[in-house]
């Protein structure tokens, strides 16, 4: 009966919409950009079939059968029919892949020459003909570049680029390309708003869900190659023996996808789990360190290292004992050398017992050890020298470390950008740091040189994301949050690759390749960021965020740790705002060097979106627009909240080419972004107010509260989910 009715009503469906297309089936955005939808246009979809019509992958390694699995599932996906698997190429359509050792016919290719240009994880695709045979190549040196160039292969079709004439080779230009998981062992995350850590710890290692596979297939589909599984505020239990056997089976998933696990190690770990002291220098704390890395690498061969936060926030660390930070990393990275494992050290260490400037500490600490650290450590260098703010010029550590090799740590996880609920996409301020000029060796010394190695000639090379995944269905808390996560993974492989294309390629992949839906959301995504800046702290202003869980706005925190709070960083006063980092005051631009220094410490030349970095500017100086600092500021903070609501306005007119279930989430996030966007205006502004005694002048909106109702609001009170519903009720 049931059937029935159900029937009948698609019959009638049918008749009654004819030929209309059918709207988007709904999505919940578990597929990620890996969705491997049927190409939509006809003619193209003629193309890509006469092009591919069978598979020959030989092999048998764990790696090569990941590599066919998924050139199988997205073709078949992609091109409407399955795609099967033969031993040679007996006629025109053949998709060849392997490596020289893998495939007799990859090794008889004149191709030698391309090759040996893209290294061991890099790949080369190619359309030509085999044994007079039509045929697309995926070939590489190795397993891993063959995984990387089916990606790449299956991201040419999901984006519809023409395959005629393809010729696309592809190496990363760095070579550790890791999330860092700020993951704690009882499952919370540290400033993770996507679910709970997907690191099932107790269940572990015996249950292996799909979900970990689908975890490592979309890091390798955007190239990252290493995960770093615990929190960096690190609990030394990871490194016992029952959960080395855990992280074991992990690492095994992840294995044939190209990535290897890391974990974090507490400096205390000897004292903690060992029994010993944990000074550097002591024969026993070395002997158990050895020791420990012996047996992480009986159960994990392939283990990549440690990543370490010392003496930082109050973790345990070398200076314990009056020890350097070279002294405690060597003694690490002495323990994994025989078994080729690195040590990356974070740079990000600050102390509230030092008088100065928090932002130059790093630099402090670490320029005069340049050079002291074994060949297999890696500093790892926030991208600006505070702490993921909305804007920062770059670390001034990027340059001034010609023989330490740095990596650039990024925060993917939206910490100090709204969380999981605003829309900001991040790829415009990672490529504003990685084009950044240091000019550590005269102009063209750029951040992503540095990083690159080469720059400096540095013999390893990093980058990591802290991590914004979790158990929520869609992975990162929302769908736009999935971009930061396709975009590192890609600018890690290429940091030259610009922010925009990184967007038209997620976009394809993710939601559609109709240009009608392209152009709007891509001009959403490049508008995003400029306008957090905006709306939460602009003209070089940073930290201005509530204290602790740093959602919303919280310029007037002063309580506790003094460089944990807003007025530290605003110094707002009678006469202006804006920390002075001149000469005249904590002279942090003397860490930059020329022309930058005399660039920033000029009035006249530092750029505005950085002026209140660093100088106190009085309310009434006029800017280089000619209108005063209170009207810039109300400038900037009115064009944020307007942005938010022109990208609520683009969102909305999408609702019949977006699948609904996407479109609603989206759009009832842009309403909480719109209304937070306001919250964050009439609170500063309020605050800004109380000390230059200017008006808001007529033809700006008024606040819609007093300073007070802001003061006193106590949101969120799940600050995993945050939300402020006094706030979003607000008309
Ligand atoms: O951004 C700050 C965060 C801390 C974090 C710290 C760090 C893991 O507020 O939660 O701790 O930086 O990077 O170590």
């Amino acid at each position: 009966m049931r059937l029935q009715a159900r029937w009948l009503s698609v019959a009638l469906g049918c008749v009654l919409l004819g030929s209309a297309p059918s709207p988007p089936r709904p999505e919940d955005g578990y597929e990620l950009w890996l969705r491997y939808r049927p190409v939509s246009d006809a003619a193209l979809r003629r193309e890509y079939r006469a092009a591919i019509g069978y598979l020959v992958l030989p092999g048998d390694s764990p790696t090569l059968r990941a590599a066919r699995a998924e050139l199988a599932t997205g073709l078949r996906g992609l091109l409407g029919s399955a795609v099967p698997l033969e031993r040679g190429v007996t006629r025109d359509g053949a998709v060849v892949a392997g490596t020289p050792a893998s495939s007799p016919l990859v090794a008889s290719l004149p191709i030698a020459a391309e090759l040996a240009r893209v290294g061991n994880e890099g790949y080369v695709l190619r359309a030509t003909r085999v044994g007079g045979k039509t045929a697309i190549v995926v070939a590489a040196n190795r397993d891993a570049g063959v995984l990387y160039g089916a990606f790449a292969l299956l991201r040419r079709l999901q984006t519809n680029r023409p395959l005629a004439g393809l010729a696309e080779s592809g190496a990363p230009r760095i070579e550790l390309r890791l999330l860092d998981h700020w993951d704690n062992l009882n499952r919370t995350v540290e400033r993770g708003y996507a679910g709970a850590s997907l690191w099932a710890w107790d269940s572990l290692p015996g249950q292996l869900p799909a979900r970990y596979r689908d975890y490592a297939r979309a890091d390798a589909s955007v190239g990252i190659n290493g995960a770093v599984l615990t929190n960096v505020n690190a609990d030394a239990r990871i490194l016992t023996a029952p959960y080395l056997a855990k992280v074991a089976a992990l690492a095994g998933v992840f294995r044939p996808w190209g990535i290897r696990v890391y974990l974090t190690a507490r400096f205390s770990a000897p004292m903690e789990i060992g029994g010993l002291t944990a000074d550097p220098l002591d024969a026993a704390v070395r002997d158990w360190w050895k020791g420990k890395a012996d047996e992480i690498y009986r159960v994990i061969p392939d283990f990549g290292g440690f990543l370490v936060k010392a003496n930082s926030e109050g973790q345990p660390g070398p200076q314990d004992y009056r020890r350097t930070h070279a002294d405690g990393a060597n003694l690490l990275a002495d323990a994994l050398a025989p078994h080729g494992g690195v040590v990356i050290w974070r740079a990000f260490v600050y102390s509230n017992d030092v008088p100065t400037d928090r932002v130059m500490q790093a630099n402090n600490e670490f320029v005069p050890l340049d050079g002291a650290f074994r060949p297999n450590v890696l500093l790892q260098v926030k991208n600006g020298p505070l702490d993921f703010q909305p804007r920062e010029p770059f670390h001034p550590l990027f340059g001034a470390m010609p023989h330490t090799p740095l990596m650039a740590e990024l925060q993917i996880t939206k910490e100090y950008l709204g969380q999981n609920t605003h829309l900001v996409y991040l790829a415009p301020m990672w490529t504003e740091v990685l084009n950044a000029d240091t000019y550590a060796h005269g102009p063209g010394s750029t951040v992503g040189r540095v990083i690159d190695g080469s720059l400096h000639g540095y013999p390893r090379t990093g980058m990591a994301g802290v991590a914004n995944v979790g158990t929520d269905r869609d992975w990162s808390g929302s769908d736009f949050n999935q971009a930061n996560w396709y975009a590192f993974g890609r600018l890690a492989w290429d940091h030259t690759l610009s922010a925009a294309q990184i967007a038209d390629e997620w976009i394809r992949q993710t939601l559609s390749n109709d240009a009608r839906v392209i152009a709007p959301v891509a001009a959403m995504m490049r508008a995003s960021r400029e306008a957090a800046v905006n709306y939460m702290t602009p003209l070089g202003l940073a930290h201005q965020m509530a204290v602790g869980h740093h959602y919303g706005p919280g310029p007037w925190v002063g309580r506790g740790r003094s460089d944990w709070t807003s007025i530290y960083y605003n110094r707002a006063d009678t006469i202006g705002l804006g920390f002075d980092r001149t000469r005249a005051g904590s002279n942090a631009v003397s860490q930059y060097f020329q022309p930058l220094r005399d660039r920033f410490a000029s009035r006249d030349s530092v750029p505005d979106d950085l002026l209140l970095w660093f100088h106190h500017v009085a309310w009434s100086e006029r800017l280089h627009s000619g209108r005063t600092l209170w009207d810039e500021l109300l400038r900037h903070y009115q064009m944020g909240i307007d942005t938010v609501r022109w990208m609520q306005r683009t969102w909305d007119g999408l609702a019949e080419r977006v699948d609904a279930a996407r479109f609603h989430r989206v759009q009832e996030l842009l309403r909480i972004q719109a209304a937070e966007a306001r919250w964050w205006r009439d609170a500063s502004v309020l605050y800004w107010q109380t000390f230059s005694h200017l008006p808001i002048p007529a033809g700006y909106e008024q606040p819609l509260h007093p300073l007070a109702f802001y003061r006193a609001l106590t949101c969120p009170s799940d600050v995993t989910k945050p939300r402020c519903p006094a706030i979003e009720e607000t008309p």
